[in-house]
């Protein structure tokens, strides 16, 4: 194989816990799509901004302060070029993909979907792309539909356009699968949806921390994503949306710095984005996800793509060697996590037995229970990569599945 230039042991040394050893073994952590690891210019922006800047963001006229907003409003403008969105208006911070995802559902969905609208899932979203448009849905009496996946993990496009009608208003898709890596074509997902008169909400949440997203190029309606897997600190998050939308949208959350005068008869909205940003906001952490995009960006997310895509390719092709193995996704165009099971070792049994060779990987559900009843297993094992590990640590688990095999068999 010929592999990029990049090399991971030239990042390694950013990542301070990737020295740990446990058990007096290296760690090897393959749980990334869970959460990545926090290179030091992260860890350092949020100390920093605690040890010099740090007060309340949008009120105090002192020093601090103005410090402490411009640095916030800064990392607003990082991450609106971060994915393209041209205004930084449109860019709301949220505490996490979740968060993001339920603002919409409960702003745009409650104010728009009447009795008998529909809304159009996909089989492989997450719960948070499911359970917050389920309660509206029941609340506003709309109906929820989902696109059904191939045997190769693939959205049936098919099937996606006939289960578009007049009644479809929002079409909910995540942009890379936390369990089958496969990588929706999202544009064209929203070209279809577009021509049937409906929105399209997107899941960055895998998708954002692994390759250039561009949501303009995209032309999703929403777009939400978690600073914390994509290098940042947890507690900050964000919600893209599209101006006209976002302007004519109800608050989510009520409280301060979303008013812009409250009286006993009633209150009107600040402007965009702060209609959605109620209360003290995770300032430290939004500071940190904006370092989290700008290391991201030095790096390059198209060498991160491709690098991660030589990593998960070599590792389809080793653990297609073990004995007995279920890989599930696609072969090929797929983000860098592959899941996989064993008729024979439960994957919480293999996840402990890699446990003690160091190797972290996630087993269970991962928080797609439709997606598990679809593929008719109650749980799988999954080894989720980014750009700090290396081929290497695809060998130490392939060798640890091996010695489980054989343990378990
Ligand atoms: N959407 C996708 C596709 C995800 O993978 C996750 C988290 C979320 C949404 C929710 O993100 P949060 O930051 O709001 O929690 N996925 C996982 C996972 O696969 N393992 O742990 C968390």
């Amino acid at each position: 194989m010929n592999r990029t230039a990049f090399d991971p042991h030239d990042v390694r040394g950013d990542f301070p816990i990737l020295s740990r050893r446990i058990h007096g073994t290296p760690l090897v952590y393959l749980d990334s799509a869970a959460t990545s690891q926090k290179p030091k210019r992260v860890l350092d922006t949020l100390a920093t901004f605690y040890e010099t800047s740090n007060a309340n963001v949008h009120r105090a006229i002192h020093h601090l302060g103005e410090e402490a907003t411009a640095a916030y409003e800064g990392a607003r403008e990082i991450l609106c070029r971060f994915i393209g969105a041209g205004d930084p208006t449109c860019c709301i911070f949220v505490k996490n993909t979740t968060e993001g995802l339920n603002l919409v559902a409960n702003s745009w969905g409650r104010s728009h979907l009447q009795p008998g609208d529909e809304i159009v899932l996909t089989e492989m979203e997450h719960h948070s792309n499911i359970v917050p448009w389920q309660l509206v849905a029941q609340e506003r009496g709309a109906k929820i539909r989902y696109v059904p996946i191939t045997s190769d993990g693939l959205l049936d496009m098919e099937a996606f356009a006939g289960l578009l009608t007049n009644r479809t208003r929002i079409v909910g898709v995540a942009h890379a699968s936390n369990v089958l890596g496969t990588i929706n074509p999202v544009a064209e997902i929203a070209r279809i949806a577009h021509d049937a008169g409906a929105i399209v909400v997107a899941d960055g949440a895998q998708s954002v921390p692994h390759m250039p997203v561009d949501v303009t190029t995209l032309d999703v309606d929403f777009m939400a994503f978690s600073s914390h897997k994509m290098c940042g600190p947890t507690g900050a998050g964000m919600l893209y949306g599209r101006k006209e939308l976002l302007e004519e949208m109800p608050p989510f959350l009520g409280g301060g710095d979303m008013i812009e005068r409250v009286s006993k008869e009633g209150t009107t909205f600040a402007k965009l984005p702060y209609k959605f940003e109620a209360g003290t906001p995770d300032i430290a952490e939004v500071v940190a996800m904006g370092a989290a995009a700008e290391y991201l960006s030095d790096l390059g997310l198209d060498v991160i793509h491709t690098y991660e895509t030589e990593l998960v390719d070599y590792a389809l092709e080793q653990i297609s060697t073990l004995e007995g193995v279920r890989i599930f996704g696609p072969r090929e165009g797929r983000a860098s996590l592959v899941s996989f099971s064993f008729e024979k070792i439960h994957p919480h049994d293999l996840s402990e037995f890699l446990n003690q060779d160091s190797i972290a990987v996630r087993a269970g559900h991962h928080c797609t229970h439709i997606l598990h009843d679809v593929l008719g297993v109650p749980a799988t094992t999954r080894a989720s990569f980014a750009f700090y590990n290396t081929f290497e640590e695809i060998d130490l688990l392939v060798r640890s599945c091996r010695k489980a095999i054989d343990f378990f068999s």
